[in-house]
């Protein structure tokens, strides 16, 4: 019998880069929201994958960034870097494409946490020409001491299978610390307000997704139909407008596309209603911000 390998994995890097993507396409399932915009992540996540040889716990975090004015911002950052500390192993992911302040940043967080750190060079599925890449992994191999560097697409697929066995190969090991059907730690409840925040995200305009928060008033799924009320939170009266939209068109198309999720991903019917409330501040005060579930680990 081979013997089993289990550990945690931080994914960190900076805003965009896709680790929430990378996630998702390394466990199969969407677990954690995605989109086009930066610092779409702001919460600590847990991806458990269970294979034969090892149980893989991955934590995603919100990108960590130089701009740390808003109390969110702070969180979002303290978030990130107190997962570094803990684990087991860390996945950095970079864009192929460019390297940033916010990847240096990383960088010396990373370096300071003491463990192995795999880069994960993300977006290769953009690159035109092949040849291309080699240079620019041989220019990111003397960034730092990384113990491997994986090109590869989490979109795409490609080449995951290589980043999940210089992983497994770097776990200690030890028992399994979760069944091995569970996904994650975090409640249904709770998926269900980022599922919310993603569609809010991607379909609004830039500057409304980050002055947004959803809290859960009710979920109900002692019936048949899974009964849901969330409640969308943003800072100042126009926001209000434009989120519920021309006659409540676009508060409409945002809670369809979420029922739409959640009946995929608990196979029942979901009734789901959305109201949209302002509370002017809630992202600059820290205490409100532990009053609607964020936590930067303190
Ligand atoms: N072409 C391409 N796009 C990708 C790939 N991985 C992620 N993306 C896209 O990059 C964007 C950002 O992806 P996310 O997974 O939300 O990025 P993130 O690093 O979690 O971002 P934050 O949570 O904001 O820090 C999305 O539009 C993804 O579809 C990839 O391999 N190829
Ligand atoms: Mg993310």
């Amino acid at each position: 019998m081979t013997e089993q390998r289990c550990g945690y994995i931080a994914i960190v890097g900076r805003p965009n880069v896709g680790k929430s993507t990378l996630l998702n396409h390394l466990l199969g399932q969407k677990l954690s929201i995605t989109s086009r915009k930066p610092q779409t992540t702001r919460h600590q996540i847990l991806g458990i994958k269970t294979t034969d040889s090892a149980q893989m716990l991955f934590v995603d975090t919100p990108g960590i960034h130089g701009d740390g004015e808003r109390a969110l911002n702070r969180f979002m950052n303290r978030a990130a870097g107190s997962v570094m500390n803990g684990v087991d192993l860390i996945v950095m992911v970079v864009d192929r494409g460019e390297w940033r302040d916010d990847d240096e940043r990383v960088l010396s967080g990373v370096k300071a946490a003491g463990v192995p750190v795999i880069l994960a060079v993300n977006k290769v599925d953009l690159e035109q020409n092949p040849n291309q890449i080699l240079p620019v992994l041989q220019s990111l191999s003397e960034r730092g001491d990384f113990a491997a560097i994986v090109p590869l697409s989490a979109l795409r697929d490609q080449k995951l299978e290589v980043l999940e066995k210089e992983i497994t190969a770097r776990l200690p090991e030890g028992p399994y610390l979760f069944a091995d059907d569970e996904l994650t730690d975090r409640s249904m409840r709770f998926i269900v307000a980022e599922i919310v925040r993603e569609k809010i995200t991607r379909q609004l305009g830039d500057e409304l997704p980050y002055a947004t928060t959803v809290e859960i008033e009710e979920y109900d799924d002692k019936e048949a139909v899974v009964h849901i009320s969330a409640l969308i939170l943003v800072e100042r009266k126009g926001q209000k407008g434009i989120l519920i939209g021309q006659g409540g068109s676009r508060l409409r198309q945002i809670g369809s596309e979420a029922r739409q999720d959640l009946e995929r991903m608990l196979e029942r019917k979901v009734m789901l209603n959305l109201w949209v409330k302002v509370r002017a501040g809630w992202a600059d005060d820290e205490r409100a911000l532990r009053s609607l579930g964020y936590d930067d680990g303190k």
